[in-house]
């Protein structure tokens, strides 16, 4: 774990930290220039028109890392979440208590120029560019509401590792189909340009119909591009996945079954593509273990 990662914290204000925006040097703002301008044009054409509405609400631009403040004081007036400075990745706990609360945690720190394409752990590019801007939607923060809501309850019933995989296919690599075609939602791939790239212009992976139960059993791998994505048809749907049905007794029926990997599709699948699998040929390349 990096110095980034606050081990211990099981509260809320114990990994809250100030964002000390004037601490930001001259290459750090302009690191945020490069990767805005990159990431923006890549995803030109290829994201929801949700996430783009949101970029502007909030006035995150290629000038330079966003002030948190100037930033929370138009997020809390559209759907009255707020961003919170975190020193990184947190524990599940705290991050599940946040989302419940209607605050998202960041991260302070800048990725250097050497990181530009992948970096380990998320920082405030991925955080803020990548998370933030569907928050402004009200139907896409009620879910990460309701979502924080069942992980506390979910931390209780050993059902985290499924949530982390509705959490990794919706919130992180999600993609939603529009009348035009098929868009990115899903933080991780906005904020990466190699995977926005992917997902743009290689048929390497598959599209399959969202479905809760083939989510929760589907694992992932952490370090590499997706074999799959799973595709919802509206934001709504979403909040629809947890609301007034309870995903927990869902989750203790699916544990016993034996995990699915990304590359395989079942029968009972809707593919809206059947990826090549051209990109996954020399398989295992990760050296991670199926998450
Ligand atoms: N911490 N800062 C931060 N950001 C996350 O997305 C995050 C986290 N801690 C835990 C966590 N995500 C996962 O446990 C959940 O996605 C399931
Ligand atoms: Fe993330």
């Amino acid at each position: 774990m990096s110095a980034h990662t606050v081990l211990t914290a099981q509260t809320v204000e114990d990994c809250i930290i100030d964002q000390r925006w004037d601490g930001y040097s001259k290459e750090d703002h302009a690191i945020w220039g490069t990767l805005f301008e990159r990431q923006l044009a890549t995803l030109k054409g290829r994201v929801a028109q949700e996430y783009l509405d949101g970029l502007s609400a909030l006035g995150i631009g290629p000038e330079g890392v966003p002030n948190f403040d100037r930033m929370n004081a138009r997020l809390r007036k559209i759907t009255g979440w707020e961003v919170v400075a975190v020193p990184g990745l947190i524990p599940s706990r705290p991050f599940f208590q946040m989302l419940a609360n209607g605050q998202f945690p960041a991260g302070t720190f800048i990725r250097s120029r050497e990181q530009l394409d992948y970096l380990e752990e998320p920082d405030i590019f991925h955080d803020v560019f990548g998370h933030v801007p569907l928050l402004t939607n009200q139907a896409y923060a009620d879910y990460m509401n309701e979502y924080g809501r069942v992980g506390l309850q979910g931390m209780e019933r050993k059902a985290v590792k499924f949530l982390a995989r509705l959490n990794w296919y919706t919130i992180e690599f999600g993609l939603i189909r529009k009348p035009e075609g098929v868009r990115i939602y899903g933080a991780g791939i906005v904020s990466s340009y190699g995977e926005a790239k992917y997902v743009a212009g290689d048929n390497s992976a598959h599209e399959l119909a969202f479905d809760l139960e083939r989510v929760l059993r589907t694992g992932y791998y952490i370090d590499d591009l997706q074999a799959s994505y799973f595709v919802i048809d509206r934001f709504e749907d979403l909040f629809d996945l947890l609301e007034g049905r309870d995903i927990l007794a869902l989750i203790d029926e699916v544990r016993p079954e034996p995990t699915l990997t990304p590359f395989e599709i079942l029968e009972q699948d809707k593919v809206i593509r059947k990826g090549t699998g051209e990109y996954w040929r020399d398989f295992p390349k990760t050296k991670t273990k199926l998450k």
